[in-house]
């Protein structure tokens, strides 16, 4: 055992295993469109016009600073080396050089402005949110995003984009084996936008401050809860782009991913055609009476995508986070006691509220743990009863 232990721990070793998992052999990973590439270190170069510009300042300003670095450096590490005691120089002795003044005082002045003119120019066009042709609103949830199609074509639209469950599963299996190329950006349902549209997005949050970011698109916005920020794009092709929320917003954090899917004029009328006909054929009636194996199988789903991230597949939670199997809430006879939870929210928002969710969703949610796991009630919630209880 013992000489495992040190052989593995071998400098030798430890190089070769690093260059294994350097190698690529194991673990192929390719570019993801639209998203990161492999061992990508500068910015993207985006697809708006503001991405570019921005990608273009960034550069300019690299060799710049580049430029003044080695010469400033250069310089002093010249004169100390030529001008060193041992070669019998001696100190100069002066005072107040009104000529070297001037110039180390006008000298950065006019580099500032001309950093200051160009930036200023294009933080200008980044803020100018004004005739849009698509407005949507991005509401930061821990940790989700929802998408309000505000203004123009679409208007009305609304859902919830999290995180493709199987994905989550993978990062708590401790992503081992291949990855897909779009790992721990695919979501359920991305943001759908046409391309060469002016679209400006609204940000907000519902419980914390979170950040809604997409290099490729050049935007980044905090989503503060109580306020509301916007920032705008258009988009110059068609293609998926994806970004993260960028403001640390508690464990999850890393969780919920942004998706942009870019489409043509055509496509993109299409795909709100589908989605209203989506949308109304998911408007339960709430005074639909549901049979019990209905219920169980919508009520996975939803406990799929919205509780598992805490309280586990298994139901058993973990650490601060109750486990609802054996719950006494959760099988209690009077659903009330269960639904008052899952609508208001319990110790202080440590379990979120969900009143977000649809009145079917959330009987579905509720059947679902009264008869998962060691819970085996038989209890049927109805959407009706979500319905009588909520805003009390
Ligand atoms: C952000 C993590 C999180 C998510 C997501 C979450 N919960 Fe919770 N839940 C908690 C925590 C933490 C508690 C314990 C609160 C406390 O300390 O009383 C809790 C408690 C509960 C309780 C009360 C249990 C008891 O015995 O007191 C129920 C019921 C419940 N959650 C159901 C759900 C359902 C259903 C969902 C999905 C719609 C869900 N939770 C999603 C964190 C979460
Ligand atoms: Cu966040």
């Amino acid at each position: 055992m013992k000489s495992i232990w040190r052989n593995k721990y071998r400098p030798a070793n430890l190089l070769l295993a690093a260059g294994a998992a350097f190698s690529g052999a194991a673990h192929a990973v390719n570019d993801l469109p639209g998203g990161p590439s492999v061992r990508q270190l500068n910015l993207p170069l985006g697809v708006t016009k503001i991405a570019q510009e921005q990608h273009f300042l960034h550069t300019v300003m690299m060799i710049l600073c580049t430029v003044i670095f080695v010469a400033v450096f250069a310089v002093m590490f010249y004169s100390i080396w030529k001008h060193r005691k041992s070669v019998g120089h001696k100190a100069a002795n002066f005072h107040e050089s009104v000529v070297v003044e001037v110039i180390w005082t006008i000298v950065p002045f006019i580099i500032v402005i001309a950093m200051a003119l160009p930036a200023t120019k294009v933080l200008v066009a980044q803020k100018d949110t004004t005739n849009a042709d698509l407005t949507i609103k991005t509401t930061g949830y821990q940790w989700k995003w929802g998408y309000d199609y505000l203004n123009g074509e679409g208007e009305g639209l609304a859902f919830i984009s999290t995180l493709d469950s199987s994905q989550r599963a993978m990062s708590d299996a401790g992503a081992k084996g291949t990855m897909p190329d779009d790992y721990l950006f695919k979501v359920d349902n991305p943001l759908v936008v046409p391309v060469q549209k002016k679209v400006r997005i609204i940000t907000t949050a519902n419980d914390v401050i979170h950040a809604f970011a997409v290099p490729q698109l050049g935007i980044k916005q905090d989503a503060v809860p109580g306020f509301v920020r916007d920032t705008w794009f258009r988009a110059e092709t068609v293609g998926d782009y994806y970004g993260q929320c960028q403001e640390l917003c508690g464990k999850e954090h890393a969780y919920m991913p942004i998706h942009v899917k870019v489409v043509s004029a055509a496509d993109y009328t299409a795909w709100v055609d589908g989605k209203r006909k989506e949308a109304a054929a998911k408007l339960d009636d709430p005074g639909k009476v549901w049979a019990l194996p209905d219920m169980m199988t919508r009520g996975e789903k939803v406990y799929a995508a919205n509780c598992a991230a805490c309280h586990q597949a298994n139901g058993k939670g973990a650490g601060p986070i109750k486990p609802l199997d054996a719950s006494p809430k959760v099988v209690d006879a009077d659903h009330k006691v269960q639904l008052q939870v899952l609508l208001n929210g319990q110790n202080n928002g440590a379990m979120p509220s969900w009143k977000q969710l649809s009145d079917t969703d959330l009987a579905a949610v509720a059947t679902y743990t009264k008869n998962s796991w060691s819970n085996k009630t038989g209890q049927l919630v109805q959407p009706a009863e979500v319905l009588a209880l909520r805003g009390k």
